[in-house]
């Protein structure tokens, strides 16, 4: 294969989200999160797995960060959790619950890495969800409060800010189908809880702005969405339905102005918009951003089937729309593996949304460590062939769309550590670093020897 060089100001880095990683749920006055509760009802999450001591990150973040510095990040992303800093999501800010995430940010800069904050990543505080959660207006305006709260402390140090991570996973995983906290089952729930946190992030974006800070941003999860057959016109109008759904339906008040209208119509089937959009609301989402974070796994391919039954992945096209099972290699998830559909989401999203800078915030891929359990060959590696060829193939994938002009400036691999897979609890690793979750020992494993190597030479 070619040899490939990224540009000279590319950044290379790794995520992890909170709850996913840091453990600690009881310390330093915390309060419960929507995921703690998900997590303790049965059936739920597998094999009833909590985050309460996940990869001990709370405790062992500064030998984290010297992992991060050996293996050459540039940058990190990690979120902060809502319920340490307000522990029932209002009212006055912890200061011991900021403190963490002070000397995560001291020790990162100390290092030479740059600290990209994510505000939102799905850990709603739970006495918020009493109050009705992100279907309650009100949540909006608590977010903003402790977006500035969380900056008084840490915007000396962090320059860039995003909001929420994957509002399409809260909204319709949370309320639409139930899969992820607080496991509600509603279309029309799903499709108030994205305009109020679309509604949060520009509340918590005009007050980031305010406080001074020049790089505000959002992560959103777009799909690649391809026809099962390309020449059927009806599948071509499942591609629209769903693209609307999972794409438009964020991008375009974020980054266009307003809702678009196929999607308004599409929703008011369910529940009249009228009910939760006020007047100046589409005003407040669309305040300027300087980053687009992308998270990219996996196109999604779509025919059209009216009367279909079971697809329930996007609460509000039952019966009119199927998803393709995967049709070639998949990832421990399922997930099929197409690189190919990260060139052609790239450069849609440069083409249709020009202007903003893109990072891919997440990219990466579930597989089972092989061999290192087998005796006969346990020589302390950890070998994961198929997480270095997922991770070649996606970059390969980005550069292709950076030659042909995509404004992409930097790639997070998710994840620097195996780490708490929501529903699938820990039997889903996506780790660069292998934990041992009865010694909470941390193993590179042979990826981020490779990933080291690709950041070096800033390519393939
Ligand atoms: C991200 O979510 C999260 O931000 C992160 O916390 C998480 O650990 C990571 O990815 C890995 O899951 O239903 O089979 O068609 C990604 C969520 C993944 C949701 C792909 C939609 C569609 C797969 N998305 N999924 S499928």
């Amino acid at each position: 294969m070619n040899e490939i060089r990224f540009p000279e100001n590319f950044v290379w880095g790794a995520a992890t989200a909170a709850f996913q990683i840091e453990g600690a749920a009881q310390e330093d006055g915390r309060g419960a999160s929507i995921w703690d509760t998900f997590c303790r009802t049965p059936g739920k999450v597998y094999a009833g797995h909590t985050g309460d001591v996940a990869c001990d990150h709370y405790h062992r973040y500064s030998d984290d960060v010297a992992l991060m510095a050996e293996l050459g990040l540039q940058a990190y992303r990690f979120s902060v959790a809502w319920p340490r800093i307000q522990p029932d999501g209002t009212g006055p800010v912890n200061p011991r619950g900021l403190d963490f995430y002070d000397r995560l940010v001291d020790t990162l800069i100390a290092r030479g890495i740059d600290p990209i904050v994510t505000l939102y990543h799905w850990d709603l505080p739970q006495t918020l969800q009493d109050r009705g959660g992100w279907l309650n207006r009100e949540t909006a305006e608590h977010f903003a409060e402790y977006a500035a709260a969380v900056h008084t402390r840490l915007g000396d140090r962090v320059r860039t800010w995003t909001t929420l991570n994957e509002p399409w996973c809260s909204s319709y995983l949370g309320y639409g189908n139930g899969v992820h906290a607080p496991g509600q089952q509603d279309p029309a729930a799903a499709f108030t809880a994205i305009h109020h946190l679309l509604l949060g992030h520009g509340l918590a974006a005009g007050a980031l702005r305010a406080a001074g800070v020049q790089v505000v941003g959002i992560t959103l999860n777009p799909t690649d969405v391809q026809p099962a057959d390309p020449t059927s016109a009806d599948d071509a109008e499942a591609v629209r339905l769903v693209d609307g759904m999972h794409n438009r339906i964020f991008l375009d008040p974020l980054l266009k102005g307003g809702y678009p209208d196929d999607m308004l119509a599409h929703v008011a089937r369910y529940v009249d918009p009228a009910t939760f959009i006020r007047d100046e609301d589409e005003k407040t989402i669309a305040a300027p951003i300087e980053l687009l974070g992308i998270n990219y796994y996996s196109p999604t391919y779509v025919a059209w089937r009216p009367g279909a039954a079971g697809d329930d992945k996007y609460p509000g096209t039952e019966g009119r729309v199927h998803f393709l099972p995967a049709t070639g290699p998949v990832t421990d998830m399922g997930w099929l593996i197409e690189a190919d559909g990260l060139t052609r989401l790239l450069e849609r999203l440069g083409r249709d949304y020009p202007g903003v800078p893109l990072m891919i915030t997440e990219n990466g891929a579930a597989f089972a460590d092989r061999p290192r359990y087998d005796p006969s060959v346990d020589d302390g590696e950890v070998r994961d062939p198929d997480r270095i060829a997922y991770l070649d193939g996606h970059l390969r994938a980005a550069h292709t769309a950076l030659a042909r002009g995509v404004d992409l400036r930097g790639y997070l691999v998710w994840s620097l550590l195996d780490n708490f897979e929501w529903a699938e609890g820990y039997r889903k690793r996506f780790g660069i670093i292998h934990v041992d979750y009865l010694t909470q020992r941390r193993t590179p494993k042979a990826s981020a020897r490779w990933y080291q190597e690709v950041i070096a030479r800033n390519g393939l």
